[in-house]
Order: structure tokens, then C-alpha cells, then sequence
């Protein structure tokens, strides 16, 4: 039996691609198969894709040979579109869902500001330290209207993660955003020791945020060498600012939408979703 060739359009009519599949794909695997669309920004996003043939929106489990059986070769539509996010304050609807989400990283990098401008869409000049040692805060976003809760993590100084009393901070945490300093001289101290502390935790995602880009001319190490970093690594690499807030609800966003689809997708690889919270119809850590 020989191949199916299609060829993808943008709506605009710009080809996206001329691809031969076998006739048992499906319209999963014309999706698979297209290259990924340059963000623009050069940050990480998620974009949903969608398939029309003539004019008839394609379902992704839909094999070909039951749509094409007459046609070897079809020309589709691809429609694509990101997912609108928003930091909601204050709380106006009760969210459907929610997850916890860590911050770490190296001392001053800025974690701290990162929560504060999430939370409060505020900044402190001096260094802030949470009374208790720990730190949380509620921080409601909408993902294209649907509210979510993100239960927002600020790790405590070191020698906490080992008090008795607490449980280990990573524990039960949906996703992690790892906060360096691109103004440092050593960004990426203890990065790898934490990493080696979540290996057994069930963490969906991983950000990195190279903070402080506000501070460009103190600038110590380039974007490339700071994204090659991350991505060895299995991080989403972001340069934020949460002085001016520069792309900071852009990887919270990117983060909750990323972790919610891999929790949804019940991906084998991936650690089962624990139980439902009291808070959420629909929740996961
Ligand atoms: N210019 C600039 N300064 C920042 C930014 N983020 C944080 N800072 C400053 O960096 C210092 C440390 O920020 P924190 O948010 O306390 O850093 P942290 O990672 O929580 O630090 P520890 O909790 O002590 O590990 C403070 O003086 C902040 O005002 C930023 O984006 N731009
Ligand atoms: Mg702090």
C-alpha cells in the first residue's frame, strides 16, 4: 500500500509542510510530524494545532485511510493558537483546578521577587525574607477563561529542607521554576544538587527562569549558553525580570498550562496524579 502525502497550509495560505505517511496514520500523526512554529518572543509556548480538510475539523485519533481512502494525496488547513493567560487578582471565580508549583534556586536569584510579583504584582528593593521560614501564596490565573489555582512554593533557606518537621520541600509539587541570576558570576550554583533532590518526586515540569534581565549590562553569561544550560538539563528556559515583571506571567502560564496537559495527557511515563484536593473538582500537586 504506498504512502499518503499531504500538504499543510497556514490559513494565509503559507505552506507548513509536505509529508508522506504510511495508510495506517492517523491525523495524531500529521500533527506529530509538523515542525515546530518559531515563537517569535524566543520563549518557550504552547500552541494547540488543529486539522480542516475542506473545511471539517479533523479528530486527532481519526485514521487516514477511513478519511482518504479515495484520495492518495490531500491538501489540509492547520489551525493554531496559544492559549491566553492571566494572573486574576483579586480571586474572582472559583477555579476548576489547581497544583503546586516550587521555586528554588540559588541564594538572591530572586525567587522571593518572583512570588512577590506573581502574588502581589509587586517588587522590594531589599532582600526579603519570609517570616516563617516557608513561604506560600495563592495565585489565581485564567487559561483561555477556565480559572486554576497555582499553590506558588518559595523555598526555604537550606538548612530547613532537613529540619524533622517539615516535609521535604519537593514533595507533591506539580512543577518546578528554577530561578538563577544571570548577573551572577556562578548562575548555576547547586542547580545539579537540587535536581538530584526532585529525581524521586513526581514533577511534570521544569522551568528555568534567568532572572534579572533588567540588569543587562551586568549581564554574566549569554542567553544561548544559559538556554543550552537548561534544555541538557529538561528545563523550559525563561529571562525574566521581576523588577519590571518582563515575561514573568508568561512562564508562570507556560508552566501551569504545561503541567496541567501532561497531568491530563496520563502520559505512562509519568507519575499518577494524586488524589483530588479540597479545593479543586479536578486537581493535581
Ligand atoms: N534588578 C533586579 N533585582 C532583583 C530582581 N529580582 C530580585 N532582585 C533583587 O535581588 C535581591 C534578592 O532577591 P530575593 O527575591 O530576596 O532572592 P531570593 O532568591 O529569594 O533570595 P534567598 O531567599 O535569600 O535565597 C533583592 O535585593 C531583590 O530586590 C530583578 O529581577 N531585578
Ligand atoms: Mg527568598
Amino acid at each position: 500500500m504506498p504512502d499518503y502525502k499531504f500538504r499543510i497550509y497556514h490559513l494565509s495560505g503559507a505552506l507548513v509542510a509536505e509529508l508522506s505517511l504510511p495508510s495506517n496514520a492517523t491525523v495524531a500523526d500529521i500533527l506529530t510530524n509538523l515542525p515546530a512554529m518559531p515563537t517569535g518572543s524566543g520563549n518557550p509556548q504552547h500552541v494547540t494545532r488543529q486539522l480542516l480538510h475542506q473545511g471539517r475539523l479533523l479528530e486527532e485519533g481519526e485514521a487516514l485511510k477511513k478519511r482518504f481512502c479515495l484520495e492518495n494525496a490531500a491538501e489540509l488547513q492547520l489551525l493554531q493558537r496559544s492559549p491566553e493567560v492571566q494572573i486574576i487578582r483579586p480571586e474572582t471565580s472559583i477555579p476548576a483546578r489547581g497544583l503546586s508549583v516550587a521555586l528554588c534556586g540559588p541564594p538572591t536569584a530572586g525567587k522571593s521577587s518572583i512570588l512577590l510579583r506573581c502574588a502581589e504584582d509587586g517588587f522590594n528593593e531589599g532582600y526579603w525574607v519570609p517570616a516563617t521560614g516557608i513561604d506560600f501564596r495563592k495565585v489565581y490565573l485564567t487559561i483561555d477563561g477556565e480559572a486554576v489555582l497555582v499553590r506558588l512554593w518559595d523555598e526555604p533557606k537550606r538548612q530547613e529542607h532537613y529540619r524533622t518537621f517539615q516535609p521535604p520541600f519537593f514533595a507533591r509539587k506539580a512543577a518546578l521554576i528554577m530561578v538563577i541570576d544571570i548577573t551572577s558570576d556562578n548562575p548555576f550554583w547547586q542547580v545539579d544538587h537540587s535536581l538530584r533532590l526532585i529525581e524521586k518526586e513526581s514533577i511534570l515540569t521544569k522551568v528555568m527562569l534567568g532572572n534579572k534581565v533588567d540588569l543587562e549590562s551586568r549581564r554574566q553569561i549569554s542567553q544561548a549558553d544559559a538556554q543550552r544550560f537548561a534544555s541538557e538539563r529538561g528545563f523550559h528556559y525563561f529571562e525574566t525580570s521581576a523588577k519590571d515583571g518582563t515575561n514573568v506571567t508568561q512562564a508562570l502560564g507556560f508552566t501551569v498550562v504545561d503541567a496541567l496537559q501532561k497531568a491530563e495527557r496520563g502520559d505512562p511515563d509519568l507519575p499518577r496524579p494524586p488524589p483530588r484536593s479540597r479545593e479543586s473538582a479536578c486537581s493535581v500537586q
